[in-house]
């Protein structure tokens, strides 16, 4: 290892790449071994190969449902089979993972050694998306063992608070390939060159917009909201007057643009980088939300933190919730940090 490596400049004739971005992390890592580093190399192995696929879902045969379910009861997509059998196959393989759980699997993975790290993921969410070629992706969350030499690997060791999270990420299979990752040094989305399966640093550093002017949210539920998320769904779509209020704040310039896709990435990735709104409630269909905790909200959560922005269940911080299950579900709610304590003025009753 060089004694220094040269600054990270902003993109010279060669961008920068995904590996050069995560070499200079373990760099300012007092005392980094290097397998954090070879995790991350291995996540963006498995992503570019399900990537290539996704591409050529369709010439590939890979379209379709395999006629099984999952542990979710969802009927599982052929390119849901493949994305999780590389994840599963890349990251035992590289012998960091004491524990991996992914969305598709009943229960978690416990590896023979001693794994520094536990990974969990959605291989590929919005899969019911997937036959009308909509943007998918893929979504974890990295957790680092407690005292990994000393025990073994145990569901115990998944089931951590998201503030505890040391990297997430997503990718979004859309018009390009878009990879948004943190390991708590802010939040950075590299873009795929296909050519050379490549990923370059494309957005450094995103900031969600303290406030935005869009929310996102399957309205065809709004039957099934409590009373207060109502109240919030009809404010957000109130026209009010423009300009300063009697006290001179900013007012929110309602009504907001809707957005909807259906797919968690998809409409995240937007609310990241545009700020907004983005809001799957709990409702008497689904009393817990629909979305998972360990390797959707939670993940998510840290991203949009670490792009100052904000992420709750509607009254408290996603990151700090104490996970019970596996694929316990969490209602989500994350965007702009304004638009977000808004939302959670309504459901306290502040708001009416
Ligand atoms: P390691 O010894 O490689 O397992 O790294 C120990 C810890 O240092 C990791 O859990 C991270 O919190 C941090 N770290 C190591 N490498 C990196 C990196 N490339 N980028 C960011 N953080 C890193
Ligand atoms: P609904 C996709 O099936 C998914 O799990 C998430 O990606 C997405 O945010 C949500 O479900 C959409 O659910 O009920 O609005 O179709």
């Amino acid at each position: 290892m060089p004694d220094s490596l040269p600054p990270l400049r902003a993109a010279a004739v060669v961008g920068t790449t995904l590996r050069e971005h995560v070499l200079h992390g373990m760099h300012a890592a007092k005392g980094a071994t290097g397998e954090f580093t070879s995790l991350l190399n291995h996540i963006s192995l498995a992503i570019r190969i399900i990537n290539s696929r996704v591409r050529a879902a369709g010439l590939a045969d890979l379209l379709g449902y395999t006629g099984e379910t999952n542990v979710q009861g969802e009927s599982v997509q052929k390119l849901d089979t493949f994305s999780n059998e590389v994840l599963m196959n890349v990251l035992e393989r590289s012998g960091h993972c004491g524990v991996i759980a992914s969305e598709e699997l009943d229960e978690a993975q416990l590896a023979d050694h001693h794994g520094k790290y536990v990974v969990l993921f959605d291989p590929l969410d919005g899969s019911s998306n997937i036959d009308t070629n909509v943007g998918i992706g893929t979504i974890f969350a990295v957790l680092r063992r407690n005292e990994p030499k000393l025990s073994r690997p145990s569901l115990a060791d998944a089931l951590r608070p998201g503030r505890e999270i040391v990297a997430a990420g997503y990718v979004l299979y859309g018009p390009s390939t878009i990879f948004v990752m943190s390991t708590g040094q802010g939040c950075h989305g590299f873009t795929l060159d296909p050519s050379i399966g490549e990923f370059f640093l494309s957005q450094p550093d995103i900031q969600v917009p303290t406030r935005g002017n869009c929310y996102s949210v399957n309205e065809g539920n709004f039957s099934r909201w409590a009373p207060e998320i109502q109240n919030w769904a009809r404010w957000v779509k109130a026209v009010r007057p423009v300009g300063p209020t009697p006290d001179g704040s900013t007012p929110f310039n309602t009504p907001y643009g809707a957005r909807y896709v259906g797919s968690l990435v998809a409409d995240a990735h937007r609310t990241l980088v545009k700020g907004g709104i983005f809001a799957y409630p709990a409702d008497s269909k689904s009393k817990n939300g629909k979305l998972r905790l360990l390797y959707e909200a939670n993940p998510m959560a840290f991203l949009f933190e670490q792009a100052g922005g904000a992420a709750i269940n509607g009254t408290e911080r996603i990151l700090d919730m104490m996970p019970t299950e596996l694929h316990q579900r969490v209602p989500l709610i994350l965007g702009s940090k304004d638009d977000v304590a808004v939302y959670r003025q309504f459901v306290t009753g502040e708001r009416t």
